[in-house]
Formats: structure tokens, C-alpha cells, sequence
């Protein structure tokens, strides 16, 4: 007894000790052989590698989505190429998006992903982590979190104006513009850090950057560094835009149960749509499902009317209300359904006048109730809005809006026709900009 006691207490102080190896800052750079033999005898002692990322400030949530696709991919294949390290993806929070409209700002920061998806589902494709469970782990009880290097990615000008486009990966100087959201004592960078005060670099390099996000692999390095971060990792493109891989990744991006349970329930209350009737029931576990196209949805037309920045940004191809009504009717008429469901960002005048030129329809949108806004916020209303949209019997979309891809998508994989899936609204009957047509592969 008191042998395994002695053993114990020998053991803690060992693991005491090595965690505070861990805490000791390790200097990274490359020319520092001294030091980078340092780094390599402290992170081989645990092969856990972790990848950060954060996208440009205006970024909506919805290619934010697009952006983590791209990563998982990315670190899905690196992980069968590498055995060597245990490869993580920190899920960065969210925060402070451009068109979370409720007031209280610290009321939609440090948002984490458990909020809006099913982790255990996004676990089953790659391993992530949340940013606190990081903070967790990498800290070793320390206030402060010392990422290895930060790379901020930059689009190189000149391709953009010559047009001549090839794979890039340059250590550049980074200019005042790339640093401009950093800032910096003494060689420590801090912010913006996902908001975060207590997470700071050392080691900040800018990378010209043009290609794919497997591209990436050659700054990795993680002989010397266990941490690192991609920021403004929307530069990179997609490795396998539409592929096979890319629909696991985006099929593990199931969201959090209640959310589709408070869909469930409106469908069921205000649309008389279940998935017994509509022929829409899934597998819980997203790797279970199968390749259809025998969904039926819910007796409902949803559409999807992006409002606000679109009716200033993309006057091309955004209708009036009254025109939007006017192809809403047409197409319901056509189906012979009379209950419409809008999803949109307006102003409730809008929705107002929309309703006002359709008498003859039931037209309903979902209203949160205070439990719901106070618990999922801005992203988990709009995920519900998207969700109810994705279980209608036809669906009509705004052209070139992320918020609308994401619903088609959904819609694939639930397993509609494509036909009763991408069409979006036209600027009038006379001009029509078609969104392209990304069908799911199994
Ligand atoms: N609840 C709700 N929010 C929406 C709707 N349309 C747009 N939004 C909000 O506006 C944001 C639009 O930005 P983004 O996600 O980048 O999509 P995009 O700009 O349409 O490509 C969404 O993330 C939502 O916060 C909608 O139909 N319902
Ligand atoms: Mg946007």
C-alpha cells in the first residue's frame, strides 16, 4: 500500500514537472538550430498537433461553413497521409458576425459550435475540438495560450491583375494593411484572437498564398510547432469542390438536435408536415445514410428572400416584394400549394407587403420565442429558418446567397429531386440569373 502511494506521489511530480516543460515558450525560428532542437524533444513528448483558423471579419456565417469544409477536407487527408501526429481541428467560436442583428454585442461572442452543430457528428469525420477544451489542454493551467506561429494568408495582387493564376505559398513581409486587425508589445501579438485576451503569438508570418488548402501542408512543420493558425484561411480553395469527400464532410455537419426538434415541431404544428408523411426520415447517424431522391416535403412552397445588404449589393438579380410575390404565386399555383414558408433577413414591413399581395395563401415565418433567442441567437434561428426551408416539397432560393446554398445542400441529402431543389427567385419574369446546380455524390 504504501509502495503504490510513494509510486503516486513519484509519478505526479513527474507529470508536474514535464507540464511544466510545456509552459516553457520555445523558440521557434527556423535559423535557431539550438532552439529548434529545444522545440523538437518538447513536442515530440505528445504527438498532439493543433490546427486554428479564422476567416476575413465580414464573412457571413454561411461561408464561414464553406471555409470549414475546406479545412476538414483538408485535414481529413492529412491525417491518412501522417499517422506520426495526432492532427486537431480547434473549432474557432463565433462572434460578432456583420448581420447578427440583436443589440447586446457580448451577447453573441465566444459563441461555441455545440451551439448550432452536432460535434459528435462533425467527430466522426475528423477529430475538432472546441476552443475552450483547446484552451484546456494546450494551457497546462497557464493564463496565457502561446500559439507556435500564425501564418495570415494574402492573395497575391499581381495574379489577381494579370490573370495568370498558379499555386503560391511565399513568405512575405507582412505590410501594415495584414497586420491590421494584430496587435503587438514586444514581440507578442495579441487580438484579435477570436476575442480572446489571453491567446498571443510570438511568431506571426504572411503568406502569399494561391491554391488549394492541401497546399498548406508544407507549414505545418510539426517537428517545431505544435500549434498554428491559418488567418483569412477563405483564400484557400477547396481541394475537392462537389467530390464524394466533400459531401462526407458537409453530411457530418449535422446540427444540434434541438435545433431540428424546434423545426420538427413548427413543421409539424404550422405546416402539417411530418417525416412519416413527407417521406423525409434520416438515419440519426449521418454515415448510415444512403443515396434517394424519393423525398416528398412538407405541403409547403419555402423561399428563401435575402433582404438587407443584397438589395444594395446585388440589384441585378434581387426583385421587389411585389415581384417576388408574383413568381411566389405562379409557382404555387403551378404545384397546387397554398401554404407559403419564408425564410428571409427583412424588415417585418416587407414581410408584411409580401403577405399583403398574396391574400389567398397562408404565408407564415418562423418567430423565435424568447427561450429560442436567448439560447441559439441569430445563427440558431437562421439555422432554423434553413432547416424548416430544407423540408418543403419545392424550394426557391436567392441567387449567389450562401444561406441559400446551405439549404440546397440540405436538401440533397435528405434526397429531393434537384428539380423541386435549385431555383431561386428572378430579378423579374424577363431576367433570370441562374444559381449552378451542385448535386450531392454518394
Ligand atoms: N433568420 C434568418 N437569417 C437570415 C436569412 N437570410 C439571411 N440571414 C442572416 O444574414 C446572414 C447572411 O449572411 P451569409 O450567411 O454570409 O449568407 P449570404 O450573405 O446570403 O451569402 C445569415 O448568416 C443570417 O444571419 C433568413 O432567411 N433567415
Ligand atoms: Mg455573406
Amino acid at each position: 500500500m504504501l509502495m503504490f502511494k510513494v509510486l503516486h506521489i513519484i509519478i505526479l511530480i513527474f507529470v508536474c514537472v514535464i507540464s511544466g516543460n510545456e509552459l516553457e515558450f520555445c523558440e521557434v525560428f527556423d535559423e535557431y538550430a539550438e532552439n529548434s532542437k529545444k522545440c523538437s524533444i518538447r513536442n515530440n513528448f505528445t504527438q498532439k498537433r493543433y490546427i486554428l483558423y479564422d476567416v476575413n471579419p465580414p464573412e457571413g456565417f454561411n461561408l464561414r461553413r464553406d471555409v470549414y469544409i475546406r479545412l476538414a477536407v483538408f485535414l481529413k487527408r492529412l491525417i491518412e497521409k501522417d499517422e506520426k501526429y495526432q492532427w486537431q481541428l480547434v473549432l474557432p467560436p463565433w462572434g460578432n458576425l456583420y448581420h447578427w442583428q440583436y443589440p447586446n454585442t457580448e451577447f453573441q461572442e465566444y459563441l461555441f459550435w455545440e451551439n448550432f452543430f452536432d460535434i459528435t457528428s462533425l467527430q466522426q469525420y475528423i477529430p475538432v475540438i472546441e476552443m475552450y477544451k483547446f484552451m484546456e489542454e494546450y494551457s497546462s493551467g497557464s493564463k496565457e495560450i502561446q500559439l507556435d506561429c500564425v501564418y495570415i494568408l494574402q492573395n497575391d495582387d499581381e495574379m489577381f491583375k494579370t490573370g495568370k493564376f498558379e499555386d503560391k505559398n511565399e513568405v512575405t513581409n507582412c505590410t501594415r494593411d495584414s497586420l491590421q486587425y494584430y496587435k503587438s508589445k514586444r514581440h507578442i501579438y495579441t487580438s484579435p484572437f477570436w476575442g480572446y485576451h489571453n491567446i498571443t503569438t510570438r511568431n506571426i508570418k504572411c503568406l502569399k498564398f494561391h491554391g488549394t488548402a492541401s497546399n498548406l501542408y508544407q507549414n505545418l512543420k510539426p517537428i517545431q510547432y505544435r500549434s498554428i493558425m491559418f488567418d483569412h484561411m477563405e483564400i484557400a480553395l477547396h481541394d475537392e469542390y462537389g467530390s464524394k469527400e466533400y459531401w462526407k464532410a458537409r453530411r457530418s455537419m449535422r446540427y444540434n438536435s434541438e435545433l431540428y426538434n424546434i423545426a420538427k415541431n413548427y413543421r409539424k404544428t404550422f405546416l402539417n408536415s411530418t417525416d412519416e408523411n413527407d417521406n423525409t426520415d434520416r438515419p440519426a447517424d449521418w454515415t448510415k445514410e444512403k443515396s434517394r431522391r424519393n423525398a416528398r416535403g412538407g405541403p409547403y412552397l419555402s423561399v428563401h428572400l435575402r433582404r438587407r445588404d443584397f438589395i444594395i449589393g446585388r440589384k441585378e438579380s434581387i426583385p421587389t416584394i411585389k415581384n417576388a410575390a408574383s413568381q411566389l404565386r405562379q409557382k404555387m399555383d403551378k404545384l397546387g400549394l397554398t401554404v407559403l414558408f419564408v425564410a428571409t433577413d427583412g424588415e417585418q414591413h416587407e414581410f408584411e407587403e409580401l403577405k399583403s399581395y398574396l391574400p389567398q395563401y397562408k404565408v407564415l415565418k418562423f418567430v423565435p420565442s424568447d427561450y429560442v433567442i436567448n439560447k441559439f441567437k441569430d445563427g440558431g434561428i437562421a439555422i432554423i429558418d434553413q432547416i424548416i426551408c430544407s423540408y418543403a416539397r419545392y424550394f426557391i432560393g436567392t441567387y449567389e446567397s450562401t444561406f441559400t446554398y446551405r439549404i440546397q445542400e440540405e436538401r440533397e441529402i435528405v434526397g429531393f429531386l434537384p428539380e423541386t431543389t435549385f431555383n431561386n427567385l428572378c430579378k423579374t419574369d424577363k431576367k433570370c440569373p441562374r444559381n449552378g446546380q451542385w448535386q450531392i455524390v454518394w
